[in-house]
């Protein structure tokens, strides 16, 4: 049996569009059904417990995220419904603050601006309760592991490892993964490994100087893909923490070979690093039929990637993060969670 923790609480936060590049608004890829069409797979097992999250409470957040972050996400809802603004159905700035000297604004919009790195990390009503029972689907499957467990499945819904220490993007608002890998380091030698098609940007940019926890990233190259501005191979760390990040980035049209050659890799630097815990971003949008996605993946290809992380023989944490071809979703998720069974 593997527990899967999962709250309905992720369905509160629907967004109603998101607007992609030129400016279109298109629904919201990051959508409740995608948490359906995996229930649904996950139920036609027979070795999957879905179980309700633990309330961690905010520490093991704020153990991560700057406190002012987090307490934006959970007052600007009310703010925004209290603004002037025309149309409410959902809070996104038109102004972002670029990191090079901002100064950090009292207005709603400003901070919306200051907080927010993209267009599609859209704030409704439930966004902030979601994000955090999001999170605690997270630390309940690091719990379970820490207690014993081989493995265990968060399935998160909003994703988390765009969310860096104060901002959120692409669709994800409490780094998920990042909590629950920070968690498990108070107990042991923790790697984090992240198979999204996107570069984990806010999972780098969380544990950039930490020796502690060795973070790679596997992902489209930021030279043509979101999130642009990390995930190229030079960037490996600073500080204490140089030599602890290693992103892969892979061309357009990467296959199954070219991709579990690029895990090998990845693969062989968990092992020199010896931890006890590992944690995977699973993001399933390296799927060949992603409609984000460049990568040529397939349901087979995901299985196999599973197979040889599971190989390692650590205590795993499996953590969702993307992955927008619902049809494919629930296949390509219990291929991969069989693997670790
Ligand atoms: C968790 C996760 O996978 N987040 C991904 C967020 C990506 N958002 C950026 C979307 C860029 C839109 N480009 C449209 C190309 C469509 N062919
Ligand atoms: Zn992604």
């Amino acid at each position: 049996m593997m527990k899967v923790f999962y709250s309905e609480t992720h369905r509160k936060h629907d967004p109603p569009f998101e607007v992609f590049d030129g400016g279109v608004r298109v629904p919201y890829l990051e959508n409740p059904d995608r948490m359906d069409r995996i229930l649904n797979a996950l139920s036609e097992t027979d070795w999957a417990e879905v179980t309700e999250p633990t309330d961690f409470g905010l520490d093991p957040i704020h153990a991560v995220h700057d406190r002012d972050y987090i307490h934006f996400l959970a007052s600007c809802w009310t703010e925004w419904l209290d603004s002037e603004a025309k149309d409410k159905s959902t809070l996104l700035p038109s102004t972002f603050a670029l990191r090079r000297n901002p100064q950090k604004p009292a207005s709603l919009l400003g901070r919306a601006g200051y907080y927010m790195m993209d267009l599609s990390a859209c704030i409704v009503e439930g966004t902030y309760q979601a994000a955090l029972s999001s999170a605690h689907c997270a630390l309940s499957a690091a719990q379970a592991v820490a207690n014993g467990e081989r493995s265990a499945f968060a399935l998160c819904r909003p994703p988390g490892h765009h969310a860096g220490k104060d901002y959120a993007a692409g669709y994800c608002f409490i780094n998920n993964a990042s909590v629950a890998a920070n968690w498990l380091s108070s107990k042991d030698k923790v790697a984090l490994l992240d198979i999204d098609y996107h570069c984990g940007n806010g999972t780098q940019d969380i544990f950039y100087e930490r020796e502690d926890v060795l973070t790679i990233s596997i992902h489209a190259d930021p030279d043509f893909e979101y999130p642009h501005f990390a995930g190229f191979a030079d960037e490996t760390g600073k500080g204490a923490g140089l030599g602890f990040h290693k992103n892969f980035p892979l061309e357009k049209g990467t296959d199954n070979a070219r991709y579990l050659a690029a895990l090998e890799e990845a693969l062989s630097l968990i092992r020199r690093f010896e931890p006890k815990y590992l944690v995977v971003s699973a993001g399933m949008d390296i799927y060949a039929d992603d409609p984000l996605g460049t990568i040529r993946v397939t349901t087979d290809g995901i299985r196999e990637i599973g197979h040889r992380i599971s190989g390692l023989g650590l205590r795993t944490v499996i953590a969702m993060e993307g992955g927008y071809n619902n049809d494919a979703l629930g296949r390509n998720i219990t291929g991969f969670l069989g693997e670790f069974k």
